[in-house]
């Protein structure tokens, strides 16, 4: 494998944490590479409140990139999705708690 190659499938995986307490994500950002793999790590602190981290098209969240497994915290989950190939901004939102939600950034 040279560097080139190594160095590139290095930039298609990333690891997201992100962490919902208080009924509220700690980031309303999320950026990733065009069509990375995405390990995605939900913290729930929430005592017995359900939340899950899904990504949509955009704020309507009619049409889903990836839905996550709801969690009741405090618990902690660990899903991977494939990122969208086309750069943009997309979205991301608790189902259950759609005020929380933020900007899914491909790019
Ligand atoms: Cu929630």
């Amino acid at each position: 494998m040279t560097p080139d190659t190594a160095a590139a499938q290095a930039a298609r995986s990333v690891t997201i944490n992100i962490v919902a307490v208080d009924m509220a994500f700690d980031t309303d950002t999320i950026t990733v590479p065009a069509g990375a793999e995405v390990t995605i790590n939900l913290d729930n602190q929430d005592d017995s409140v359900p939340h899950n981290v899904s990504f949509y098209t955009d704020s309507s969240a009619a049409r889903a990139i990836f839905i996550g497994d709801l969690i009741t915290g405090p618990d902690k989950v660990t899903q991977t999705f494939t990122a969208p190939a086309e750069p943009g901004t997309y979205f991301f939102q608790c189902d259950v708690h759609p005020f929380m939600s933020g900007a899914f950034i491909v790019e």
